[in-house]
């Protein structure tokens, strides 16, 4: 067990890592929470509209604790590419990994009624493509994976989380694995032998999030770094919990359903839904309770909160609807997932952690592309040499003035001024630049 107490590195003070007054180890965890699908008002706290009925309570009191970016934006419209720009830092255009499926020869969509063709992209993250998980386990940490991955071409082929920095990994579905026979029947009991047995609060067990606490306890005795994927809130539409489907139900003044029909009720008026934004919040809440009431081994007297930075958003916007279900609703916003109008690549962003100011809000715009670079930061780790960044170092955006916009640099000097997304796929097959407060599509 390695026990710091004192501060280690002139170096490190420069950068702004408070270690010498409180005596804080000099490498801090980091925890980076990636929801599936969560859309920009599926969160009470960004909750502008009309109010949904979701209970978030554990994500609301996180954005207290940090700060919150009303313009925080996916890289992607859609999972995959979303999550190889996020760990490489690298923009999907330049990656060319645009979308979901691909890897093949481009093919004409079909051969009479749309003969356009998508361009070629990989599919998967490049094995030559550096991860903020490779860099830091290069600089000492833990690096941990749990949940959903999603990075490859197919489930067993290269790279999974161990080629590209992650010490220890989980691949599971957790609750997400569909219901057997159907949405209605196929509840979780608390029987022992249930997979997705229900807690005494009457939340099925969820592999993803308990694979993280397994991860975090294995590792705190050296600073770590966890990505914990979670397959909330992505299809299916379900939930194994039968009281909070009655509860949400009863909420919205639905009667409980019969068949597993879809639900087509305007707005964010889905039961199934509602019950999976609470359950993913209440997961949310597991992870930090682990670290608000767990001792820093490293760090006598304290608790591993108190030296984790905690990164939380979704991988896109959310999905409106499939198959007949409406299943939830981005107004204000246009669009959802798969779409680069705003409500596919808006999404609920919260960061907190050492010196980073409490109950903060900010319209500055933040992008999934900034983590690998604020990470670095964060954790006072060297960028590899000739290491790309597309997006840019928030750090001192979030430790010094989080409204400030000129605080946002990219990796030439510049501030920050504009975005750009590039999704050559789909019927639209089109991209979209963010200017200012103006945005062409
Ligand atoms: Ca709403
Ligand atoms: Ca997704």
């Amino acid at each position: 067990m390695i026990v710091r107490t004192v501060c280690l590195s002139v170096g490190a003070m420069i950068a702004g890592h408070a270690c010498a007054a409180d005596g804080r180890p000099e490498k801090p965890n980091v925890l980076l929470v990636l929801a599936d699908d969560l859309g920009w008002q599926d969160v009470k706290c960004y909750d502008i509209d009309e109010p949904s009925p979701y209970e978030t309570p554990h994500i609301d009191g996180l954005a207290k604790e940090g700060v919150m970016f009303w313009q925080g934006y996916s890289p992607a419209p859609v999972c995959a590419p979303a999550r190889c720009a996020i760990l490489s830092g690298i923009h999907p255009a330049r990656a060319q990994k645009t979308n979901v499926r691909g890897g093949t020869p481009p093919a004409p969509r079909h051969l009479a009624a749309s003969r356009v063709m998508d361009p070629w992209q990989t599919a998967r993250l490049s094995m030559d493509e550096t991860t903020i998980a490779q860099v830091l386990q290069d600089n000492g940490y833990a690096t941990g994976h749990s949940g959903k991955w999603h990075m490859n071409m197919t489930p067993k082929s290269e790279p999974l989380p161990r080629d590209v920095g992650f010490d220890w990994s989980r691949e599971s579905m957790g609750v997400a694995r569909e219901m057997k026979p159907n949405r209605v029947k196929g509840f979780s009991s608390d029987a022992a032998d249930d997979p997705w047995k229900l807690d005494a609060n009457g939340y099925p067990k969820n592999e993803i999030f308990e694979d993280a606490v397994v991860f975090m306890e294995e590792h705190r005795d050296q600073p770590f770094f966890l990505f914990c994927a979670a397959r909330l809130v992505h299809a299916p539409i379900q939930t194994r919990s039968k009281a909070l489907l009655e509860k949400y139900c009863k909420k919205l003044g639905l009667p409980f359903p019969q068949t597993p029909g879809p639900i087509a009720l305007p707005g964010q008026q889905n039961p199934y839904y509602c019950a999976m934004v609470e359950e993913f919040d209440k997961y949310v809440g597991d992870l930090l309770s682990y670290l608000d009431t767990t001792d820093d081994p490293r760090w006598p007297g304290h608790k591993l909160r108190e030296n984790t930075y905690i990164v939380f958003t979704s991988d896109n916007g959310g999905m409106e609807q499939l198959r007949g279900d409406v299943i939830t609703d981005n107004y204000p916003l246009d669009g959802g997932k798969i779409r680069l109008e705003e409500g596919g690549t808006r999404v609920p962003l919260i960061i907190a952690g050492p010196n980073i100011p409490a109950n903060t809000q900010t319209d500055v715009m933040a992008n999934g592309l900034d983590f690998f670079p604020t990470i670095l930061s964060m954790t006072g780790t060297a960028a590899p040499e000739n290491q790309h960044f597309d997006g840019c170092d928030l750090y001192p955006l979030l430790t010094q003035s989080p409204q400030d916009p000129a605080l946002v640099k990219q990796q030439d000097g510049r501030v920050r001024e504009s975005m750009m997304w590039h999704f050559p796929h789909g019927v639209a097959m089109y991209s979209t630049l963010r200017v200012g407060d103006f945005k062409l599509v």
